[in-house]
């Protein structure tokens, strides 16, 4: 961030207390009671639910995911304390493994150039640039998902490199992903006529078995499609008849809500509307059914707002961060071992998807001046933005996973909150789950843009114990800003309930202390 834009960011974070300190409006007619008394006996949120996904590109520089960046470093840790970091996306399947400085580039198969799709722009990961991401995690406390090429490498190659992944990284690595998006490779990577499920877990069997040859504990993430949700249904049906089956522990697929950013249906109201989250839920049914087949759990390896860069004010306000909390929240409690959302710097981001990011051109049609066009993120949906190797924020959308992940080691509870809180007419969502120290916490997320939410929690609880409050917030929807406040304890249980107005437009998290 330059030092004006820095201090334009100031200036609004300085107002934002003050806005979101004013009465609440518009309340709903009614007061509504949730019953966050039952026993947990959903789904456990994994400590490591928290994850963000780069472009495996952003390893052609080897001091990006090192030891050095301390501000990167700073960043993840502030976002979580366990959390996994993804490598792949679309510029993958351009990476080739040079293990010494001598290594030739090898040669490449034939891709199609198709407009619109990532263009065959090859470059080398180092073993240095390993080494440092092995440095990197250490220094971070998280683990990676090392994503491998598979659409344009051989076997040989792609177990070279996991053979040394593998013993580099260590504990770091937790699986490996074979391919980015193979449910898109009939675009620009293989012949459309012959490619689906079968043809492409025939290549990646040969791929995970040469891994395995080389690594015998090697685990995988599969198949990490783009959308197409069937593939997982295929493959788990397939997956009894595989002669000696290549160590799976995930099922993972990507999401993104839409894109690109000139579209016109990418929008907050769209974003945040209540039929978002039903297609996501329908999903996720598909998703975990085929993961209960073959004995694994999902998780969402890549996504966010709105594909291809990000969308300026949709990715990069403060709806992102209810979407992101929401999101992720409804995922857990799916059964979903984590959510990665995708982010990075510009220019690799801009480098997989043809160039450039239609966040700009439409930043351009819109009249918006340099500076104003350099005081968003870019990618425009980046968690974590950077202006240079440097200076990295947090913003707005890692703020709703971060707020997302105070749940990281409970357990949830079965009752279906959100489905209770349609009654009220408010757009909003709850989730409650037990602690890993047992206590009961709820998170209610407010989604709508006018009305604030009136409710009477039951903790079932006897006594008059105390309840702390967390809040996320921002003076509005389009806000780019975001804020966490930290949990304080608020006041006291009545016969083991407690009253609270959750603000339009933010989240509130309490918990029994
Ligand atoms: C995903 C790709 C990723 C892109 C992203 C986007 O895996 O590399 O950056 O889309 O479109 O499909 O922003």
């Amino acid at each position: 961030m330059n030092e004006i834009t820095r201090r334009r960011f100031l200036a609004t974070t300085a107002l934002s207390f003050a806005a979101t300190r004013l009465p609440a409006q518009n309340s709903a007619n009614s007061r509504i009671t949730l019953d966050v008394s039952g026993e947990a006996a959903g789904p456990h949120m994994p400590a490591d639910f928290v994850g963000l996904s780069y472009e495996v590109r952003q390893l052609a520089d080897p001091s990006f995911f090192s030891a050095a960046n301390i501000g990167l470093i700073e960043q993840f840790k502030a976002l979580s304390p366990h959390g996994v970091l993804r490598l792949g996306g679309n510029t993958s399947e351009f990476a080739w493994f040079k293990p010494t400085p001598s290594t030739p580039e090898p040669p490449h198969p034939p891709t199609r150039e198709v407009e619109g799709e990532p263009k065959a722009d090859y470059y080398a990961v180092t073993a240095e640039a390993v080494r440092n991401l092995a440095a990197f995690l250490k220094a971070t406390g998280w683990t990676c998902l090392y994503g491998i090429n598979m659409g344009t490498n051989t076997p040989e190659r792609a177990a070279e490199e996991a053979a040394f992944a593998a013993k580099t990284l260590g504990e770091g690595l937790q699986y490996f992903q074979i391919g980015n998006e193979a449910d898109l490779y009939n675009r620009h990577l293989r012949d459309p006529k012959t490619w689906g499920p079968a043809t492409y877990l025939n290549e990646w069997l040969a791929v995970a078995h040469a891994v395995t040859a080389r690594v015998p504990e090697a685990k995988f993430g599969i198949p990490d499609v783009a959308a197409d949700i069937d593939w997982l249904t295929e493959i788990a049906s397939r997956w009894s008849s595989i002669q000696h089956p290549p160590h799976v522990t995930r099922l993972t697929h990507h999401y993104y809500f839409g894109g690109p950013a000139t579209n016109p249906e990418v929008n907050i109201p769209n974003l945040l509307k209540p039929a978002t989250m039903q297609k996501v839920q329908k999903t996720a049914d598909i998703a975990t059914a085929a993961a209960q087949k073959m004995d694994v759990r999902v998780r969402m390896t890549e996504g966010n707002t709105c594909y291809r860069g990000g969308k300026p004010g949709v990715s990069d306000v403060f709806a992102a961060a209810l979407w992101a909390a929401d999101y992720s929240l409804l995922l857990a409690s799916k059964g979903y071992t984590g959510v990665n959302l995708h982010g990075g710097t510009g220019k690799i981001i801009a480098s997989g998807l043809g160039g450039f990011l239609p966040g700009d051109v439409l930043l351009q049609q819109q009249g918006a001046t340099q500076e104003q066009i350099a005081s968003h993120p870019h990618p425009f949906y980046s968690p974590i933005a950077t202006q240079d190797f440097h200076h990295f924020t947090m913003e707005p959308v890692a703020y709703g996973l971060k707020f997302a992940g105070s749940f990281s080691g409970s357990t949830f509870l079965k009752t279906d909150l959100s489905a209770k809180l349609q009654a009220t007419g408010v757009n909003a969502t709850a989730y409650a789950a037990k602690l890993p120290n047992n206590r009961a916490s709820v998170i209610i997320l407010n989604k709508d843009a006018d009305k604030n939410l009136e409710l009477t929690v039951n903790f079932g609880a006897t006594g008059t114990g105390a309840v702390a409050i967390e809040t996320l917030h921002a003076p509005a929807l389009d806000s780019r800003e975001a804020h966490l406040t930290p949990a304080a304890e608020h006041g006291r249980l009545k016969e083991g309930k407690y009253e609270v107005t959750v603000p339009r437009s933010s989240g509130l998290r309490l918990t029994l202390i």
